[in-house]
């Protein structure tokens, strides 16, 4: 079985879809036989940082940590799915840095904000526009779309099948998987 180690490094706003992708794709490489580890903010913001909050500092670190534990995964051979908003470009260029190149691939989950907006499946849009949360990204925080990911998927078009092939077709013509 051939395998290259990598990061799939999944980014977009809160309800773009990040996660439902990042656990299809993971699906799909496991039932190919191949070995992979899914982070994405219920496995990682209610351990190992659950002590930071949504400040661009605590953003910051947020990912500087993810990006050094999957980095771990990547030494230990592993395709690792990565999900979170990490809404500024220079993190996401820092994680890109941890690897040797060709091995992280952005994936951006482009879902407009009205989209996200509409879906708003625990509605924190709602109560962001309402100031009962603040810094809430697309709100009263920025995010910094990728100039150049390797894989453009907006999720708000696509269907989850035709998405999930976007990213599978990356991994193939690049021969990861
Ligand atoms: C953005 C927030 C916020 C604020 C809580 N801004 O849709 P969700 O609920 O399940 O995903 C969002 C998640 C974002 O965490 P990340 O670790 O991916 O963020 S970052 O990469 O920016 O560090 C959302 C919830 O946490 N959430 N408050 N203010 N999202």
């Amino acid at each position: 079985m051939q395998q290259q180690p990598c990061i799939l490094w999944f980014t977009g706003l809160s309800g773009a879809g990040k996660s439902t992708l990042a656990n299809a794709v993971e699906l799909e490489l496991y039932r190919r036989d191949r070995h992979t580890y899914l982070l994405d903010g219920d496995n990682v913001r209610h351990g190992l940082n659950k002590d930071l909050g949504f400040t661009d500092e605590d953003r910051i670190e947020n990912i500087r940590r993810i990006g050094e534990t999957s980095k771990l995964f990547v030494d230990a051979g592993v395709i690792v799915l990565s999900a979170f908003i990490s809404p500024f470009r220079s993190d996401r260029d820092l994680v890109r840095s941890l690897v040797n190149k060709g091995q992280f691939i952005e994936v951006h989950v482009a879902t407009s904000l009205s989209v996200c907006e509409q879906r708003d499946p625990k509605g924190l849009y709602k109560k962001a526009r309402a100031g009962d949360i603040k810094n809430f990204t697309g709100i009263d925080s920025p995010y910094e779309a990728p100039e150049h990911p390797e894989v453009f998927v907006d999720a708000g078009k696509l269907t989850i099948e035709e998405s999930i092939a976007k990213v599978i077709d990356y991994l193939e013509s690049h021969s990861i998987i």
